[in-house]
This record gives structure tokens, C-alpha cells and sequence, in this order.
């Protein structure tokens, strides 16, 4: 069996945890290829519920291999806490496997995210504060540390002091904070050398073994497009790529291996963070959405800005990614509307867009275009088929379907494993 791609429609939270989940008894490996622990992804399994930062979210399905690729930043302070929560929990982590080529988030890039964000002010980007854009962009300058520098002392001290040489002078001299003891720094990553050790694996080698083998490899994308360093809104995105293309670098695996890529999206949007959002609701039906869909950050707890459904956006998810099907999750909270406004283009300064604008510029000024569908009053949470669904929710499926340019296989009526209808 080839390789399953997994990636967020808009601007991530859109239910990857629980579509992670549920496929969980037929895939053999589950692999997170890019992002960190800015990811907060939610599995709900009976009465308990669990929230994954930096582990797949298959390692809570007994017979997957859970996999952190090279695409991924790991912070290995954060690592081993959420191992320990699991395995408190009664949740076998012994299969996990970690790349050798992953980058490892420093305190300085946890301190310099932290202190750029306050220094941007309202320009900030509104990130989650972990370290994610700085260990990322030391990735990109040559300069990064990846789990192997570990397993050298020598090189670990080398890369440490000379990169905190240069950190140091950007805390204390342009950000007036203080610097950090490169001695402290390189006993604490020292001290997870052999912690990491069990875990280490050439992941690339291994999936790609396990692709020859007939096994199947799921690949788990956190974040969304929208928030893609390439295809996102720009600077308002992380910085790496949770599209499709990210999926193949991100894990080591070559495009000729993935067969299918489910975008997974929500009945409608929403944003965690600054940047444009058209279809943003700022009025009582916003925080309807928000109290009605849960829409709080798994990760920070911050309020999800909260919009509806923008078919331009996943016309466009569609495209990045060549999207084969897509998840629809959270339909059962848009229960009891009387009609439901769906974003159908834009208008700008006059001028309608069917596509989301070219021009970041114009974007930010786009005024949704809607098109009102009829609601449903039922609570649909215990369908179980497409067929119980009441004919005006059939509908709504039906139209962000032929408007997302994918069909819909699956629908979220509940954040539990069973409320799922799958269709053929
Ligand atoms: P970062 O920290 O550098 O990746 O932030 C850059 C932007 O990416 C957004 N981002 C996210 N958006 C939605 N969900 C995310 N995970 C958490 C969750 C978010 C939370 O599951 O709820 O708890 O706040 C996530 N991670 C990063 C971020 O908001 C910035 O806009
Ligand atoms: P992820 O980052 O994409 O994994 O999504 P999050 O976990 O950040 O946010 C999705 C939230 O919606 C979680 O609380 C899930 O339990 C919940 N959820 C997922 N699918 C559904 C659904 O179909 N209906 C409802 N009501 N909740 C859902
Ligand atoms: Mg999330």
C-alpha cells in the first residue's frame, strides 16, 4: 500500500487529531512531518481525551509505528513530558521513532520568539510562543542543531557556542534581555543524548522499506495551508510547510509514493493568530461559533477567531495540494441556523475575485461574497449514515463539495471516533 497525506484545508484546527485517529487500525505507520509543538491536536476516544503537541497522534493506536520525520522541530524538554503523560496513561510509546536529521528547539529560540512578538507589537504574528519561526530559521541558515549533534559532544558544543555567541548579543544588545550560559545550554541537550538514543532511527530508510513491504504510511500534517511559509498568508504563517509538497521533504519519501491526500476541513473557519481572514465574524454569531465549536487553542488556549465556510480558500487547498477527497468535520455545529451564509468569492475595492486574490494587499481588503444555504434544526451528533442526515444538512454537504472542487468522504458530527459517517 503507498502513502496517505493528511493536511489541514485552511488555517489548521480543522480536526486532524481525530481524522489521525480514526484511521488508526488501518495504517501501519503514522508519521508528523513538519511543525512542532505548536500543534495541538485533539483525540477523543470514549471519556478520555487526549492533546498531542509533538507526538503523532497514531501513537495512541497500539499496532502503528509513531514517527517524528526530519521536517519535524522537536523540543526535546516538551518530548519527553508528553511521552511521560502518555505512558501515565497506559499508552505504550516504546515504537516511537524519531529522525536523526530532525532539528531541536534551543531555549534561544523559545527566548527570541517570545521577545520578537512582544517587540512587533501590533504587527506580531501571534505566534504560539514555542520556538517554532527561530529554530526553523537557524535550520535555514546552516547553523541549526539537529537530535544527531547530540550524540557529539565535540560538534553539540561547537554549533552551541558559536550560534550563542550570536543570540546573546541579539537578546542583551537589541532586545535588552538577558543572555543565556552556553555551558548550561550544552549539559542540559547532553543530558537528552541518551534519552534520545532508543528512539533514533533513519525514519527515511525505514518508511521507505516499509512502502516496498506493502505497508501503509500515513502521513500526518499539522497547522494548515493557509498558514504554509510558501502558500499561507505570508508573514502571517508558520515557517514551515504543512502542504502536501512539505509531506514528501518533511519525511523522505519521494510524491510517486503517496496515492491520496485528504484535505481535512471544517463546516466552517477558523484562525488562531493575526492576518487576514475574510470571512472573520466579529458580532455575536463569531462567539456563537465559538462557544458552539469549542474554539479555543489546544495548545496556548487562546480564542479562535471563528468565520464561515470560505470556498475559495478550499478551492485553493485543493489546488496546493491536489487534494483527492476531503474530511467535512464540526457539521453537527452549525445545528440549529436558519440559514448559513458560505463565502462563494470576493469583492475587492469594487473589483469580484472567484480566487483568493493574488496581492497579500488585496486579500486584507476582500470582502466576502455569500451565497445563503438553508439550515437544519436537529441535533445530527447521533446520525451515523449521510441518509440520517436532515435534507437541508445533506445539501450543505453537497454544495461545499461541488464549490471545494473534491468530494467530501467523510463527516464529523461529534469530536468522538464514532461520529463519523464515511461515505462511498
Ligand atoms: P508558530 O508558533 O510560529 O507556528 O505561529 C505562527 C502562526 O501559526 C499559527 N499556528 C496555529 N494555528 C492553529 N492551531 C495551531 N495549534 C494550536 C491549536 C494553536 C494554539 O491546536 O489550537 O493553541 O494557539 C497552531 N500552531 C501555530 C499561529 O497561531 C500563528 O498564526
Ligand atoms: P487539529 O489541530 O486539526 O487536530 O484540531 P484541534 O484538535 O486543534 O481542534 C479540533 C477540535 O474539534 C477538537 O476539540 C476535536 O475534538 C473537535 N472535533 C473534531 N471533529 C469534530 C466534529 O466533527 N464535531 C465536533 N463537534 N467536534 C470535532
Ligand atoms: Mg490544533
Amino acid at each position: 500500500m503507498p502513502a496517505i497525506t493528511l493536511v489541514g484545508a485552511q488555517w489548521g484546527d480543522e480536526g486532524k487529531g481525530k481524522a489521525t485517529d480514526l484511521v488508526g487500525n488501518r495504517v501501519d505507520y503514522v508519521v508528523r512531518y513538519q511543525g512542532g509543538n505548536n500543534a495541538g491536536h485533539t483525540v477523543v476516544i470514549g471519556e478520555d481525551r487526549y492533546a498531542l503537541h509533538l507526538l503523532p497522534a497514531g501513537i495512541l493506536s497500539p499496532d502503528v509505528v509513531p514517527v517524528i520525520a526530519n521536517g519535524v522541530v522537536i523540543d526535546p524538554g516538551v518530548l519527553f513530558e508528553e511521552l511521560r503523560g502518555l505512558q501515565e496513561r497506559g499508552v505504550d510509546t516504546g515504537n516511537l521513532r524519531i529522525s536523526a536529521n530532525a532539528h531541536l528547539i534551543m531555549p534561544y529560540h523559545r527566548a527570541l520568539d517570545k521577545v520578537s512578538e512582544r517587540f512587533l507589537g501590533k504587527g506580531r504574528i501571534g505566534t504560539t510562543g514555542r520556538g517554532i519561526g527561530p529554530t526553523y530559521s537557524d535550520k535555514t541558515s546552516r547553523v541549526g542543531v539537529r537530535v544527531q549533534d547530540t550524540f557529539d559532544p565535540k560538534i553539540l558544543r561547537k554549533k552551541i557556542e558559536l550560534t550563542l555567541n550570536d543570540k546573546n548579543q541579539i537578546l542583551t544588545k537589541v532586545f535588552n534581555r538577558r543572555g543565556l550560559d552556553p555551558e548550561q545550554v550544552v549539559d542540559e541537550y547532553l543530558g537528552y543524548a541518551e534519552m534520545l538514543r532508543p528512539y533514533v532511527s533513519d525514519t527515511s530508510l525505514e518508511l521507505n522499506a516499509a512502502l516496498d513491504e506493502g505497508k501503509t504510511v500515513f502521513l500526518e500534517g499539522s497547522q494548515g495551508t493557509l498558514l504554509d511559509l510558501d502558500h499561507g498568508t505570508y508573514p502571517f504563517v508558520t515557517s514551515s510547510s504543512p502542504t502536501a509538497g512539505g509531506a514528501c521533504a518533511g519525511a523522505g519519501i519521494g510524491p510517486t509514493r503517496v496515492s491520496k491526500v485528504i484535505g481535512i476541513v471544517k463546516a466552517y473557519t477558523t484562525r488562531v493568530g493575526s492576518g487576514p481572514f475574510p470571512t472573520e465574524l466579529l458580532d455575536e454569531s463569531g462567539e456563537w461559533l465559538r462557544q458552539s465549536g469549542g474554539e479555543y487553542g489546544v495548545t496556548t488556549g487562546r480564542n479562535r477567531r471563528c468565520g464561515w465556510f470560505d470556498a475559495a480558500i478550499a478551492r485553493y487547498a485543493t489546488r496546493i495540494n491536489g487534494i483527492t477527497d476531503f474530511f467535512l468535520t464540526k457539521l453537527d455545529v452549525l445545528s440549529g441556523l436558519d440559514r448559513i451564509p458560505v463565502c462563494v468569492g470576493y469583492d475587492v475595492n469594487g473589483v469580484r475575485h472567484d480566487e483568493i486574490p493574488m496581492t497579500q494587499t488585496d486579500f486584507h481588503h476582500a470582502t466576502p461574497i455569500y451565497e445563503y444555504l438553508d439550515g437544519w434544526n436537529s441535533d445530527i451528533s447521533h446520525a451515523r449514515s449521510f441518509e440520517e442526515l436532515p435534507k437541508n444538512a445533506q445539501a450543505y454537504v453537497r454544495t461545499l463539495e461541488e464549490m471545494s472542487g473534491a468530494p467530501i468522504s467523510a463527516i464529523g458530527v461529534g469530536p468522538g471516533r464514532d461520529q463519523t459517517l464515511e461515505l462511498s
